[in-house]
């Protein structure tokens, strides 16, 4: 990934800006390094443009970033649930095998298997090994039939095999790269035309700035979408060739450059980005009424309007699980929003804490898929057995009832552009201390997560910013800014809620859509605030046309005087319910649970009706209520 952009905060926080250097050569930001009195930047072509943009929040200059670059399109729903993949599952009989091994053996949930290099002919994109996966089409309509979705990874490279049609096909449409020799070239002559070595052998490679050639692309993808597969996950696309670390298209090959023509060094920051456009505008085509899910290595600023991202090959240790966070919130910052880690680590080989640990954070970042290198040891969430594999499988469950709150962050970030997951700065700009946090982070409007990035610990210290804070486990309140020492044994993620938050579960399953939702649960972190909730049918694109629910919930609350500074005990809670838009969703009941009461109320109604079934919850420090679908809500205590 290449993002031209920078970040900065001016007197102490007060004024933030950015610096968007709209120029795809090599280039270099230099803040102090040569001269500490001088901070410069440039590249080694092209017009020197750049937009400036002033705050003074800083998310104000993300949301302008992200109207100039371009918005994350929004997921189907299927993408938020949780994803298997190693280098690589093969043959048939194996992607089978793991699939039973969620749905029978070990129920854990998972939406989508993913299927790397090896299910194709001697790594030839577009194609399956016919012995390794007789049948593509088959194998896919039984794990569809089990509520498994399917992603398959395409290279950029196409391997300069005369017999193959996707490289007759590009040479006869003549659309792969070549020396700038000047000459015409006969459509079955190749001597001109740009090779490198990459897993099939000598390739050719696409020239992605040229429209034709995306066209061609795109329409590649028939040969996957026939056979069902659910989408795409790009990868060598920056684009890799085998060589030294770094090596790729040398400078001085042409590109297209949409009609403009120039060289591979003015084109090489944005190939990965326009193979990703190809690949989804080719989807858009082929399905015209679904949401594309295209994965990508490589892409420059704006990437994310085409496609989500993983953070490339990572190693399975305790540094790598810390560097997911800062890597995913600067990535954020940057517009890239939807994207997450090889949960586990990619090379090497994982413990069972490591992974659990890895998971526990994963489950609050935005794209949340186990992935392993090649001849590693598996990686699956029971590879490692007892006491992991429940606490594995407690968490992914997790993930799959909080989907309505990080859906609705998803819809925030398609709207807007506020990342997913924040560093604490964007919410506190004016707090110097939450400046240089990178070992924990926000996740939408109401966690702080603080995940354990360390080796045996059974304790690490978070920093809560100002405000209220429940303990997501014992739903007791802290109070910010502090600084503060909690317990973290293997199976307690440390989990913040901020007071005033209301937010919205749905019942656990085995995959998106297994049943359709029949009671949504919100959970209600007394104090004041406003909270959102955005629904839709999570798979096609009537939500553009206007089919999605949008709910505002308004929270307050009030508590009785005391002297003391604990806080004290609640006397009234007000929850105003407005919603907007025509989508109709599947649930009539709601269950309403408060936190850190256990005081059951003396009077609770929904729209002047009172409740009939309000209880205390099984943890003991919440207060359950089963209510219809409800404008206002007023409880109240002695
Ligand atoms: O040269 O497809 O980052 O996720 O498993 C390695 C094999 C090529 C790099 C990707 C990784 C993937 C691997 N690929």
């Amino acid at each position: 990934m290449c993002m031209p952009m920078l970040l900065g905060l001016h007197s102490q926080g007060r004024q933030g800006y950015g610096l968007f250097f709209d120029n795809t050569f090599r280039g270099q930001f230099d803040l102090g390094a040569t001269d500490p009195n001088v901070a410069s930047f440039g590249a080694e072509g092209g017009e020197l443009r750049y937009y400036f943009i002033y705050g003074p929040a800083l998310t104000t200059v993300i949301e302008r970033y992200t109207e100039l670059t371009g918005r994350m399109i929004l997921p189907p729903l299927w993408v938020l649930g949780y994803h298997q993949s190693r280098w690589s599952y093969y043959p048939e009989a194996r992607v089978r095998k793991l699939a039973a091994d969620f749905r029978e053996v070990h129920h854990v949930p998972c939406d989508c298997i993913h299927l790397d290099i090896h299910y194709m002919d001697g790594y030839r994109c577009f194609t399956w090994d016919s012995e390794r996966f007789p049948d593509p089409a088959g194998m896919i309509a039984d794990l569809h039939a089990q509520g498994f979705k399917v992603i398959v990874i395409i290279d950029a490279g196409i391997k300069a095999d005369h017999r193959y049609w996707v490289c007759q096909s590009g040479l006869e449409q003549d659309v792969f790269c070549k020396y700038p020799d000047g000459k015409t070239l006969p459509s079955t002559g190749s001597g001109h035309r740009f090779k490198g070595p990459v897993w099939p052998g000598n390739c050719y490679f696409p020239d992605f700035t040229s429209p034709r050639a995306r066209t061609w692309w795109g329409d590649l993808y028939k040969a996957l979408t026939d056979t069902g597969v659910d989408g795409v996950w790009n990868d060598m696309n920056e684009p890799a060739v085998f060589g030294p670390p770094g090596t790729t298209i040398p400078d001085f090959v042409r590109h297209d450059l949409e009609g403009r023509g120039g060289y591979h060094v003015e084109a090489h920051n944005v190939y990965g980005m326009q193979l990703a456009r190809a690949t989804v505008e080719g989807l858009m085509k082929l399905r015209p009424d679904e949401r594309p899910v295209c994965i990508t290595r490589s892409g420059w600023a704006g990437v994310q309007r085409y496609a989500m991202s993983w953070t490339g090959d990572n190693e399975s240790n305790w540094s790598s699980l810390w560097l997911t966070m800062p890597m995913v919130m600067s990535l954020g910052l940057c517009g890239m929003a939807n994207t997450g880690p090889d949960i586990g680590g990619f090379s090497g080989s994982t413990t069972g804490e490591l992974f659990t640990r890895w998971l526990q954070m994963g489950v609050f970042l935005p794209f949340l898929r186990a992935h392993t290198a090649i001849r590693s040891p598996d990686q699956e969430p029971w590879s490692w057995g007892e006491p992991y594999l429940s606490i594995n499988r407690r968490y992914i469950a997790l993930r799959y009832r909080l989907l309505p709150y990080l859906y609705t962050a998803f819809w925030q970030c398609a709207r807007n552009g506020l990342p997913i997951v924040r560093p604490l700065l964007l919410a506190c700009q004016d707090d110097a201390t939450t400046h240089t946090l990178d070992d924990q982070f926000l996740c939408g409007d109401a966690f702080l997560v603080a995940p354990v990035i360390e080796e045996g610990a059974t304790r690490r210290s978070v920093y809560l910013p100002a405000g209220t804070w429940y303990d997501f486990w014992t739903d007791e309140t802290l109070r910010g800014p502090a600084r503060v020492e909690v317990q973290a044994p293997l199976e307690q993620l440390p989990l913040f809620v901020r007071a005033g938050s209301v937010v919205p579960m749905a019942p656990p399953m085995h995959y998106v859509g297994q049943r359709p939702v029949d009671r949504l649960t919100l959970h209600v972190y007394p104090g004041e605030g406003i909270s959102w909730l955005y629904e839709d049918d999570g798979e096609s694109l009537a939500y553009r046309r206007g089919q999605y629910r949008l709910t505002r919930f308004a929270l307050s609350s009030a508590r009785t005087r005391s002297r003391s500074k604990e806080e004290t005990p609640l006397s009234r809670l007000d929850l105003h319910r407005r919603i907007e838009g025509p989508y109709a969703p599947t649930y009539r009941g709601l269950e309403v649970i408060i936190h850190g009461e256990n005081r059951l109320p003396r009077a609770a109604t929904t729209d002047g009706q009172p409740i009939e079934r309000c209880e205390l919850d099984d943890s003991g420090h919440a207060i359950r209520l089963h209510v219809g679908l409800f404008e206002r809500l007023v409880v109240e205590w002695a």
